[in-house]
């Protein structure tokens, strides 16, 4: 947990063996585009990857354990450090290789080092502005006078945007790592980068959890990566069993982008909201109080889960599944499920005004909503904590006749979890719905929604030899159906069948 992020010599430690050709390709690209840009060659190129969750399902804002693994797709920041004379003089040129879709802007660095951000328009640049901050922030811990350099940069972005693979997280490490390593800065404790673009993020205006840059910095290539959040930040490789039958995920687009900056305050940061009401509700019902400041998100549900055993209301020497079924049972008994609660009743369980809920719980990120689903929402968290467990502790032990029981046992538990993101959290769409019944149809053991969900990207888990079958089937069934003339590469780029890749380097 104390390794700092990697200084790379060689492409092949951070990609996938069968993407290695293309991606030196595209370096050289990218190089070559800088310097007929800026008129000189970069001195680095910061990257830092996207990320697909196999399980653990809006559980990492609730500060419970996520199994994500980086993809290939990633996000490189090609960088030269300009010397500025005097701070006015200091700017940051933001250049992409896409610049009909990502138009390029400058911006001068601030006396306190803290670049404006406007949250309400949704301008890539923002993402670099938020690393770019973040890091100067951290830096100035070190050095309270420390100004930045100046920096001219070119972005090459292969995650899709909105498309549930992490895009925002990757650019903004990516980000972040180039800021620090333009100033001097080769040695960046992995952590240290996590902590700072988590809270980065959230200036753009998403009350995100932890997982996506967790994994984009942390991941190995050819592992997952198990990250848990309490009671501190912690990675760990998790690596695939070596016996049995190759495990191979397909993560496929829907095609439906979710936008969830614009939608954040009835989607995204309202599910945000509703855990930590859960949290709340669940402890004034049981006279505890929740400690506000036990994690990057103050009360949770893991607070609560802590608080109870720390009351000592339930047995402390009972296994970790014991205590999420304890919380199962709680939500059942204290948490009404028929219509939501309204903003009144919440506030009387809570005994503040309205008016104190709503500055408490709803200013941060704007909120809309007339109805909390409370119960559901906590049963969905509770009920995924237990299917990370199962689907973990398969990868560690995995049963001897592996070979015929650990893949569908695997699938199963990725349809259950699914389901709960279907029926109880309702954070999937129709689409992907759809296409989850596809590849199920056509061979596939299990698959489901993944990422923040009402679109983006689904993940399944397959047998080797259905990879072909299963594409055949959402190419005829989904994409032609929605697309009669949909291009080969857009075909080509909908459906992948990645391999672990590795998280950050510079
Ligand atoms: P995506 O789909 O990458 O935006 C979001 C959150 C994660 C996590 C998942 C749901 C951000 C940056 N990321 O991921 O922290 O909560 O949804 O599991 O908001
Ligand atoms: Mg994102």
């Amino acid at each position: 947990m104390n390794e700092t992020v990697p200084v790379v010599k060689n492409l092949q430690d951070s990609y996938p063996r069968n993407t290695l050709e293309s991606q030196r390709a595209r370096f050289e690209h990218l190089k070559f585009q800088f310097s007929e840009l800026y008129g000189r060659s970069p001195l680095f190129v910061a990257r830092s990857p996207g990320r697909v969750n196999l399980i653990g399902e809006h559980i990492d804002y609730s500060l419970y354990e996520v199994l994500p693994m980086a993809i290939a797709a990633d996000v490189l920041v090609a960088v030269s450090p300009i010397p500025g004379k005097s701070q006015e003089e200091v700017k940051v040129h933001v250049a992409n290789l896409d610049p009909q879709r990502f138009k390029a802007g400058e911006f001068s660095i601030p006396k306190d080092g803290n670049v404006d951000i406007d949250a309400s328009t949704l301008q890539w640049t923002n993402y670099f502005k938020a690393g770019f901050s973040g890091a100067v922030q951290l830096l100035r811990k070190q050095n309270p006078h420390f100004s930045s350099c100046g920096m001219d940069v070119l972005v090459d972005g292969t995650v899709p945007a909105g498309g549930g693979l992490s895009s925002s997280a990757a650019f903004v490490c990516a980000s972040a790592l180039a800021t620090l390593r333009a100033n001097g800065s080769d040695k960046v404790p992995k952590k240290e980068l996590v902590e700072l673009a988590i809270v980065s993020e959230r200036s753009v205006g998403v009350n995100s959890g932890g997982m996506d840059q967790a994994a984009s910095v942390f991941s190995v290539r050819g592992d997952a990566v198990s990250i848990s959040f309490s009671p501190d930040l912690y990675a760990e490789a998790l690596p695939f069993p070596q016996t049995g039958p190759p495990i191979t995920f397909m993560i496929a687009q829907s095609f439906v982008a979710a936008d969830k900056h614009i939608a954040a305050p009835e989607q995204y940061n309202l599910r945000v909201v509703e855990c930590t009401l859960a949290a709340e509700v669940l402890a004034a019902k049981l006279g505890l109080k929740l400690e506000t400041d036990s994690g990057p998100l103050g009360s949770s549900l893991r607070g609560f889960q802590n608080a109870y055993y720390e009351a000592e209301k339930g047995n402390l020497d009972s296994s970790a599944e014991e205590q999420i079924r304890v919380m199962l049972s709680l939500t059942d008994k204290l948490l009404d499920n028929s219509e939501g609660y309204t903003r009144a009743e919440i506030a009387s369980t809570l005994s503040m005004s309205v008016e104190a809920l709503e500055t408490r719980f709803f200013n941060k990120f704007p909120i809309r909503a007339e109805r909390f689903h409370l119960a559901p929402r906590a049963r969905h968290v509770f009920t995924e904590v237990l299917r990370v467990q199962a689907f973990k502790q398969l990868l560690l032990n995995p049963p001897v006749d592996a070979d015929t029981v650990l893949l569908p046992k695997l699938g199963e538990i990725l349809n259950e979890s699914h389901t709960s993101s279907r029926d109880v959290y309702v954070h999937s769409c129709p689409e992907i719905d759809e296409m989850c019944e596809i590849a199920r149809g056509a061979g596939s053991y299990g698959g489901r929604v993944t990422g923040a969900g009402w679109g983006g990207c689904s993940v399944h888990l397959v047998p080797r030899d259905r990879v072909e079958a299963i594409e055949a089937a959402w190419e005829e069934k989904y994409y032609r159906k929605r697309e009669p003339n949909i291009t080969k590469e857009k075909l080509a780029e909908a459906v992948v069948v990645s391999e672990p890749g590795h998280g950050s380097m510079m």
